[in-house]
């Protein structure tokens, strides 16, 4: 790839920032998107913002600049790419680690603005504060309107004592970063003010622990009930002894609802995390578990019905290397294994596990990529991983408008 005319060749150089040095060559960018926007470099005098877009579908890599496509064959024999290394930005802190074969010429460090680096879908902040280190970058903008300072579409107007936002309707606030129909709300310090356009009102979502119209009364429980929009995230506080070729994980609900994602074992940051996953599809129950690169198929059955009687269920997901059982109210209902070639064995979750759904504004389709529809409502309880001897403290987890389930509806 990196033998193409010159132009191209410009894109490529730049576009090396973009990946960790230590991978060496080009083709091998990640399965998925990632996107910067560079600008201001020779031969680009224009002092104008561009856009460049890197990445690679199956073992074609791809190239984006202002919105013009160059598509290439990687080599052949690439699967995979390992990106959990350093991201360098601009420069690497030692020229003698860039591979020869990234580069035609001998490599430098870019001059010039980068904003909005997005690696995949998460945007790298380009602070001060937030990288692991850094020499020699300053600010770019040199006014006080950086990039995307006034929220929710607002515009930057820069002013003799600083900037201000002009705010599209709708939004208020010094960067437009408040609904109006939030602006005065009494949604107390454990929520999160939600507006409701429709009604010109907002709604209170209680953080775990905490309840009523604005989320001002404790509460405690051992059966959690969601009711839309509602999520645990339990960090697992032995995971770093768990044996990751043997894992578990039981629980006990109930639900009205055909679809829904009731249990998430993995980080769920990235494509390439490994999960184990329980959830109803259709009606019945789906078990999708993904050891390393997505070779598994989703698990169902369709014979026993789980869903929409409001009766208690029983479920327990057991994972020795690359079999899965699953068992529903104590009968077997899935043996399989999901890779006789054994290539990945280890359930490497993150010691993070999701109940319900993922955070507020993370929809369950697109973390799950598809395989679950929507969140889960319905109760939860006696959540017990690997062959704990207590059941999780739900009430320790971080979460959201999730309340309390022990008595009735
Ligand atoms: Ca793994």
């Amino acid at each position: 790839m990196a033998k193409t005319d010159s132009s191209n060749q410009w894109h490529f150089q730049r576009g090396t920032s973009l990946r960790p040095v230590s991978e060496g060559r080009v083709a091998q960018l990640k399965p998925v998107q990632a996107h910067a926007i560079t600008g201001t470099a020779p031969p680009f005098l224009t002092n104008t913002w561009h856009s460049l877009k890197a990445g690679r579908v199956g073992n074609e890599g791809y190239l984006d600049l202002d919105g013009i496509n160059m598509t290439r064959e990687a080599s052949p024999g690439m699967n995979a790419l390992d990106t959990h290394t350093d991201f360098f930005v601009g420069g690497v802190s030692s020229l003698n680690l860039v591979n020869s074969m990234a580069v035609e010429n001998e490599p430098t460090g870019f001059t010039g603005c980068i904003r909005e680096m997005v690696v995949n879908t998460r945007e790298l902040k380009l602070t001060v504060a937030d990288p692991k280190g850094g020499a020699n970058v300053g600010d770019c903008d040199g006014t006080a309107c950086g990039y995307a300072v006034c929220k929710n579409n607002g515009t930057c107007h820069v002013e003799n004592s600083g900037f201000s936002c002009s705010c599209p309707q709708g939004w208020t606030g010094s960067t437009c970063e408040q609904s109006v129909h939030c602006s005065q709300n009494r949604c107390g310090a454990q929520a999160l003010c939600i507006p409701q356009p429709t009604s010109f009102s907002y709604i209170c979502i209680c953080a775990l622990g905490w309840s009523g119209k604005y989320c001002d009364s404790k509460t405690q429980f051992f059966i959690a009930k969601f009711v839309g929009s509602s999520y645990i995230k339990y960090t697992d506080p032995y995971y770093g002894r768990r044996d990751l070729q043997h894992s578990r994980i039981s629980f006990n609900f109930t639900t009205n609802q055909t679809e829904g994602l009731i249990a998430w074992m993995g980080k769920g940051e990235d494509e390439d995390n490994d999960f184990l996953a329980v959830g109803l599809a259709n009606g019945t129950l789906k078990v999708v578990v993904n050891l390393g690169e997505r070779i598994s198929v989703p698990l169902m059955h369709s014979k026993y019905s789980a869903c929409c009687d409001e009766r208690w269920h029983f479920v327990t997901v057991v994972q020795n290397q690359t079999c899965i059982k699953v068992y529903l109210d104590e009968e077997l209902i899935v043996f399989e294994d999901i890779d006789p070639h054994r290539k990945y064995t280890a359930l490497n979750y993150g010691g993070i596990c999701y109940l319900g759904g993922f955070e507020i504004g993370r929809e369950v389709t697109v973390v799950t990529t598809g395989l679950f529809q929507k969140e889960f409502i319905g109760r939860i309880k006696d959540v017990v991983l690997f062959q704990d001897s207590k059941k999780i403290q739900l009430m320790k987890a971080e979460g959201y408008n999730v309340y309390n389930g022990n008595y009735g509806n």
